[in-house]
């Protein structure tokens, strides 16, 4: 078996769903400090494993919101964010390192791959991208055709050179101009409006990408649950345009979280993931009647 089919096979065996290749070369654009060679000096590949969140989980967000079950977010905290996904993604990234080091003789380094696993080293999403497993959709996370944006991703980069997978090339995932959803969605409109100036640029290889910017301040509050409309115990932040400083400051006075294993809960929201029709969303959820579409939650 050849190197490339024994990391996917790793990769596999290891819980995930898909593994694609990134040249260096497509690299070139990331700004000082992001870049795979600050970190592995050297690297010639970036290997990108991804795991697909169970619609079984997904739904649990449906119920949260279209229910107000508030009691069933730990499922998707615990099944589609800071467990068991990140766990699954480490032990692959680790697998698949080992597998080039003990096959090749050359480095290969295993990225965090989120809550609990040490920090972030680099945009796991544009290296997705370049590894061929989608798109950036709107949102700025990264859809891939089969899942849209309700994958995880973990990063390993290495000095060896492998065949890289071409990137993301079939009919275009996302189309802003007809859909709005995750915009819509978004309670705290974190995601910049299409059409406004709210937006990233990026060019990755040969391709040039353009997604929506998003409000780290605006989307933490939802996400880590910073107000009792959203999970929370207290109204923590209490502006609607909160800035870092008021985002660190509600951090500061969090008392540290006894409800999982995370110290402070960061799974509360989710519903621009949820609710994106990228993936055969209507197929997995809305003719299964586990949810009654976007327009329920929409304020
Ligand atoms: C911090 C963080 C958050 C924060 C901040 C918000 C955010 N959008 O990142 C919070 C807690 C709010 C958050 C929320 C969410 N997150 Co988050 N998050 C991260 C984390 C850990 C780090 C992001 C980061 O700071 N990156 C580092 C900086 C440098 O990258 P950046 O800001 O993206 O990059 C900018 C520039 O530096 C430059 N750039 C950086 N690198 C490069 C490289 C090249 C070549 C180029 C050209 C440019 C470039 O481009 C960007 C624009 O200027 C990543 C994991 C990771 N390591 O990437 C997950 C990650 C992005 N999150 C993820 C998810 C799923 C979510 C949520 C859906 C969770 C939820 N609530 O359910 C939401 C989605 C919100 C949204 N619409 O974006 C997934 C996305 C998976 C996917 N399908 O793409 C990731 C990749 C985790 C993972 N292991 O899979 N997240």
């Amino acid at each position: 078996m050849d190197i490339k089919s024994k990391i996917k096979e790793a990769a596999l065996s290891h819980g995930m769903d898909m593994c694609g290749v990134a040249s260096i070369d497509r690299f070139q654009e990331s700004p000082p400090g992001r870049h795979p060679t600050d970190i592995l000096p050297g690297c010639k590949s970036v290997i990108v494993v991804g795991v697909r969140l169970l619609d079984g989980v997904v739904q649990a967000n449906f119920r949260t919101y279209e229910n107000n079950r508030h009691d069933l977010k730990g499922l998707y905290g615990t099944y589609g964010y800071t467990m068991l996904p990140n766990f699954e993604l480490t032990y692959a990234c680790y697998a698949v390192a080992q597998v080039i080091e003990r096959n090749l003789g050359e480095t290969a380094t295993p990225l965090s791959t989120g809550p609990m696993t040490n920090g972030t080293q680099i945009s796991i999403r544009h290296c997705a991208v370049a590894a061929g497993l989608g798109e950036f959709g709107w949102m700025s996370i990264v859809l891939t055709p089969e899942f849209g944006p309700r994958n995880r991703f973990g990063v390993i980069l290495t000095t060896a050179e492998i065949e890289p997978d071409p990137m993301y090339g079939g009919t275009p995932l996302c189309d802003p101009t007809k859909c709005r959803i995750c915009t819509d969605v978004c309670p705290t409109k974190a995601i910049g409006l299409y059409g406004s100036e709210d937006k990233r640029t990026c060019t990755l290889g040969e391709k040039t990408y353009t997604y929506g910017k998003v409000s780290f301040p605006r989307c933490q509050v939802p996400t880590q649950g910073m107000r009792r409309e959203f999970g929370g115990k207290e109204d923590w932040v209490t502006t609607d345009d909160p800035t870092p400083q008021d985002i660190a400051e509600a951090n500061a006075k969090m008392p540290i979280s006894s409800s999982g294993l995370q110290h402070g809960e960061s799974w509360h929201c989710g519903l621009c993931l949820s609710y994106c029709p990228v993936g055969k969303w209507k197929e997995r959820f809305l003719d299964r009647e586990l949810t009654g579409g976007a327009n329920v939650v929409i304020k």
